[in-house]
């Protein structure tokens, strides 16, 4: 079955730290594995401390959400499983598995982060399948123009919210693209294998598909924007490494075009 391995790099600090996780070999992924002696590093980034978007920390007494619910404007479900809580630390536990990190690393839910990923697609003059890339400020490493899903926020405002900041550098000239909005197809919704997942946070993401089949990105002006500093037209067959589980995202991609 599945296991994460982005999560699991032991080659380079977390993102933003100093902090190195504990390695785990892929047969102790699984928590069903004995290890008795497992004991990863506990983090949970500054930046996460006290915002609006983030969680308190799970021992706030002033804290107690609806786990594996709708909790109000925060979806705390799993696209994967209902999942079951540390006993020591009460914190929810990854449902894919250790990660060598406990605590939220520079997530802000304790337990599932929900984002959204819109595909925006077309064939190119030569009749190759591609798709709008940008590269992330933050690893520099090229991926679907997604984010975060906002508090109360609906999944579809999500997708068409981060293209538009993320590729189109915010530049909202709404009717344009309504055409291509309205007709998304999905071809995913689970677990990401994002390189900031912890023991006790993780993402997962619903992913859309939006093909231009009719020249309707010729009249737009792509621009990377917000959190991208830069974007491109990427070829499905052109094997470049992608972030997170985006390559796979893309693979799915190319098997429904090619039905
Ligand atoms: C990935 O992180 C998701 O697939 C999505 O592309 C992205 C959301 O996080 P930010 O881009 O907001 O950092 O796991
Ligand atoms: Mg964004
Ligand atoms: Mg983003």
């Amino acid at each position: 079955s599945f296991v994460h391995q982005k999560c699991r790099n032991v080659d380079v600090p977390y993102l933003g730290s100093q902090i190195y996780r504990t390695s785990v070999p892929d047969d102790l992924v699984k928590w069903n594995r004995d290890w008795a002696d497992y004991a990863p590093p506990n983090y949970t980034d500054k930046k996460v401390h006290g915002q609006a978007w983030a969680d308190p920390e799970i021992n706030d007494h002033k804290f107690s959400p609806n786990w594996n619910a709708v909790d109000g404007k925060i979806n705390r479900v799993s696209f994967v499983c209902q999942y079951t809580f540390d006993p020591k630390t009460l914190s929810p536990i990854n449902p894919i598995g250790r990660t060598g990190l406990a605590g939220r690393g520079l997530l802000g839910r304790w337990g599932p982060n929900h984002a959204a990923d819109p595909i925006v697609s077309r064939i190119s003059d030569e009749g190759h399948l591609e798709f709008v890339a940008i590269q992330r400020r933050d690893n520099r490493e090229w991926a679907i123009p997604g984010g975060m899903v906002d508090a109360g926020e609906h999944v579809t405002q999500t997708l068409q919210r981060e293209f538009t900041e993320e590729a189109m550098n915010g530049n909202i000239d709404k009717d344009s693209l309504k055409e291509l909005w309205s007709d998304g197809k999905e071809l995913y919704r689970g677990y990401v294998d994002d390189p900031r997942n912890t023991d006790n946070a993780w993402m997962e993401t619903v992913v859309f598909n939006f093909h231009d089949s009719n020249g309707l990105l010729n009249n737009v002006d792509l621009q990377a924007g917000d959190d991208a500093t830069a974007l491109r037209w990427i070829r499905v067959d052109s094997k470049e490494p992608l972030y997170a589980s985006h390559a796979h995202f893309i693979d799915l991609l190319k098997s429904a075009h090619s039905k």
